[in-house]
């Protein structure tokens, strides 16, 4: 039932994303949060996927990077969804996601 209710409410969302940005983005960092659960700590998870999002490895990850990482993780966005999501990771507003950013916005979530 709780399954059945969740897949409801993920595809109302996604449906809806133009009418809820904020909720299908919300959508998306819940299954981003959801992949933790296989880590003992949030910080193994978080280097976890640095490393699969930072394909060329120079310690940030940027919106080409984000978009093709979260694929490959089986999450899949909007370029709207990508943008808005990458806003919420990078603090300092340099159009990248550093390792410290990531850390604290996902540590943000929990
Ligand atoms: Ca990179
Ligand atoms: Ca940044």
């Amino acid at each position: 039932m709780l399954v059945k209710a969740d897949e409801y409410t993920e595809k109302y969302m996604e449906s809806n994303s133009q009418v809820f940005p904020e909720a299908s983005i919300d959508a998306i960092l819940d299954k981003i949060k959801k992949g933790a659960k296989g880590y003992p700590t949030l910080q193994e998870y978080v280097i976890a996927l640095m490393k699969i999002l930072d394909k060329n490895n120079d310690g940030f990850v940027d919106i080409g990077e984000f978009a093709e990482g979260l694929k490959t993780i089986n999450i899949f966005t909007t370029i709207h969804e990508q943008h808005a999501l990458l806003r919420k990771f990078d603090f300092n507003g340099d159009g990248k996601v550093s390792m410290e950013e990531f850390y604290n916005a996902m540590a943000a979530l929990f």
